[in-house]
């Protein structure tokens, strides 16, 4: 807590001693909740919240947002200590500017108070519930799109105790909300999944049908909810002792919730609102009535690029995004994964150039004011690959076309994945799958070969089609190869 010595902490009371330009455009209290927002971590905080404090500035509304940790207490009481205030700051090379941003209406901690949330998902007043919950809370199995069999997800669903997960909050909030028939509403995933609507729309039905919702609920929740598909985007790191120190500097006041973003921001929204929504797009979101292939895009010619900088950053030692991209060789071969696979894969937004978009996200990953640790993005890769990288494989194939490049992201996970860095050092595998890949690579023998068998036979990850594809293999197989026994920079210096 040293952070907090010699300055006082931001509150209500300190609003008016803020330098003009960090002041909020809301004060929390004026504006009636509207929104509950599942998981309260800084990307919700850099992203949405902003967006929902200008919408409400330029049009009113209540739509002030109720914050729900799903397990730190902590942000919970940082948070509520602040009155639920919180800065962001934005930075870029040439300097950076700090905001505090008003549209926290109140925070609630879901594993100590799962009653409290099931209400409020239940209350007249709530017509939206965002979340960020990361993919791994969808519980869907990529290949088939049904409920993965999970002890806590089905303790939740027969309704012994209280709700612990995500679908099982939103099961129980929905069933209470029928019942009291208190309105339409709008629950809106704004994790990286593809489609990520009809996911959330896939994993609450199934769920539903799964804790035995009567008829009378069923019904209700098709005629009264929606499932908005967004595309979400806006490069935001893990706060560090540094950003809360920037943060003081430049309020005046400790914020011990202060977040980092980059300037970059977008949001695109499926306009399916049965409840109303806040003018987002007054806050510069666009709304559509297809996010699909801006979701692609993105998944594709961002959240790809950024999995292939992490896995091979981190390989050479590498430890932020920016940093990785000096090793020579590295943009060369993300250009040509734009150019010649990611922009060949799919039909992208009209007027949009792959190619532009792929060269304005390395522009935006070269920012040296934003230090996001290559192992940060690293983390989860075997729920990230598919859409990032599995998917333009298998488009790339089914249409009769080499995926060379994507098939060098697979290789720099897998070898992440090996656990050793280019030195020797160790790297760590944060996974839910870590224990499964774990125990293939246990029998995988540490050859090329067979550490591709082995990982390829992960049917979660990897579909049927694309483990027996022999092309693919071979590609992933020599990319493997290489990087064991050259390291990242002279593969890399090799192939471009
Ligand atoms: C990153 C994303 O951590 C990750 O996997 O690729 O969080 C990325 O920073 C955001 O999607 C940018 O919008």
């Amino acid at each position: 807590m040293a952070v907090t010595l010699g300055a006082s902490r931001l509150g209500l009371a300190a609003l008016r001693r803020l330098p003009e330009a960090s002041r909020p455009l809301l004060r929390p209290g004026t504006v009636p909740a509207g929104i509950v927002h599942l998981g309260l971590g800084a990307f919700h905080r850099a992203h949405q919240a902003v967006y929902t404090e200008a919408a409400i500035g330029a049009a009113g509304g209540d739509w002030g947002i109720v914050g729900v940790a799903p397990r730190s207490t902590e942000l919970v009481k940082t948070l509520a200590a602040q009155d639920n205030l919180f800065s962001v700051t934005t930075r870029a090379a040439t300097g950076g500017s700090t905001r505090v941003i008003g549209s926290l209406a109140g925070v609630r901690h879901a594993a100590s108070d799962p009653a409290g949330i099931v209400a409020l998902l239940a209350d007249p007043a709530i017509r939206v519930v965002t979340l960020t919950v990361t993919e791994k809370a969808y519980q869907l199995d990529p290949v088939t799109g049904r409920l993965r069999p999970d002890p806590a997800l089905a303790a939740d669903l027969a309704g012994d105790g209280p709700p612990g997960t995500v679908p099982g909050l939103l099961v129980r909030g929905l069933t209470a909300r029928a019942a009291a028939d208190a309105g339409p509403i709008a629950l809106v995933s704004c994790d990286n999944l593809p489609s990520n609507g009809v996911r959330l729309r896939g994993l609450v039905e199934q769920a539903l049908a799964r804790s035995g919702a009567s008829e009378r609920v069923l019904g209700w929740v098709a005629a009264n909810v929606t499932f908005p598909g967004t595309m979400v985007d806006r490069i935001v790191p893990a706060s560090t002792a540094d950003t809360l120190a920037v943060a003081r500097h430049a309020l005046g006041f400790a914020d011990l919730a202060a977040v980092d973003a980059e300037p970059y921001t977008q949001w695109v929204i499926e306009d399916a609102f049965p409840g109303g929504r806040p003018a987002w797009d007054r806050a510069g979101a666009v709304l559509t009535d297809d996010a699909g292939p801006w979701e692609r895009l993105k998944l594709r010619g961002l959240n790809g690029l950024h999995s292939a900088t992490a896995y091979l950053g981190a390989l050479a030692g590498r430890e932020t995004v920016a940093d990785a991209l000096g090793i020579p060789g590295l943009t060369g071969a993300l250009r040509r994964l734009v150019a010649e696979e990611v922009a060949v894969s799919f039909a992208p937004p009209a007027g949009v150039s792959v190619v532009e978009y792929g060269d304005e996200v390395l522009g935006r990953f070269a920012n040296p004011a934003i230090r996001h640790r290559t192992l940060q993005v690293a983390m989860d890769g075997s729920q990230k690959l598919p859409q990032r990288i599995l998917h333009t494989i298998a488009d790339l194939r089914a249409a009769g076309r080499p995926a060379r490049w994507s098939a060098l992201v697979v290789a720099a996970w897998a070898r992440f994945a090996c656990g050793h860095a280019d030195d020797g050092g160790a790297l760590p595998l944060v996974d839910p799958l870590a224990d499964r890949i774990r125990g293939a690579l246990a029998t995988a023998g540490g050859t090329p070969a067979g550490v591709v068998d082995a990982l390829f036979g992960l049917r979660e990850v990897f579909p049927a089609e694309l483990a027996d594809d022999d092309e693919v293999r071979a590609d992933v197989t020599a990319w493997l190869a290489a990087l064991h026994r050259h390291g990242v920079a002279a593969t890399l210096a090799a192939a471009t």
